[in-house]
């Protein structure tokens, strides 16, 4: 299956990969060149028990912009699933996951979030719950992923028992 890691720039999309792709062990790094002007958004595999799952991690605000007018993301979503991330240390980076929905409107993604970041603030339930219900996806919590790694095999874990239950976005099978 595959999970687009989504959220503005500096929000942790980049440690939740990496952190699982040292917390899981033997990953191959995928190229992942989409035709836009660098490789990014480049993509990392790895295995949960029997579940391999491949992570594109989306670079930030500027660059995203032009991913989008080249209409290249349609292409890589179909069938996946949409994490999308959110920092609490800045709220607008919540309220800005509303444009990265838009990237998926009419997608059969399985679409998820969550808040990072918990060790320095503390997450506004109120405004996760607007943005959460706003862009359809089921909040699955606030973590660190930077302080606790197991974080992050933790929401991919729930991500993939939601994902296997519900039956939405498994499309692609389980490569
Ligand atoms: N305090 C704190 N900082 C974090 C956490 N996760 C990531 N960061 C920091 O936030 C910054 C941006 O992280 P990065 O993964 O590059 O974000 P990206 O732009 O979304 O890929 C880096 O300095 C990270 O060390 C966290 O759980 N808590
Ligand atoms: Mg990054």
């Amino acid at each position: 299956m595959r999970v687009h890691v989504c959220g503005e720039g500096g929000v942790g999309k980049t440690t939740f990969v990496l952190t699982l792709v040292k917390s899981l062990g033997s990953v191959m790094p995928v190229a992942a060149r989409i035709g836009v002007r660098t490789e990014r958004p480049y993509a990392v595999e790895v295995s949960l028990g029997p579940v391999r799952v491949r992570l594109y991690d989306y670079p930030g605000q500027a660059e995203f912009r032009e991913v989008v007018s080249t209409n290249l993301a349609k292409e890589l979503v179909a069938g996946g699933h949409a994490l999308f991330i959110g920092d609490c240390t800045r709220p607008d980076t919540i309220t800005s996951l509303e444009h990265w929905a838009k990237l998926f409107e009419g997608v059969d993604v399985g679409r998820y979030m969550v808040i990072n970041k918990v060790d320095v603030c503390e997450p506004d339930v109120g405004l996760i719950a607007d943005v959460s219900s706003r862009i359809g996806a089921r909040y699955l919590g606030a973590y660190t992923f930077l302080r606790e790694p197991e974080h992050a095999v933790r929401i991919l874990r729930s991500l993939v028992h939601v994902a296997e239950i519900e039956n939405v976005g498994m499309t692609g099978g389980r490569a």
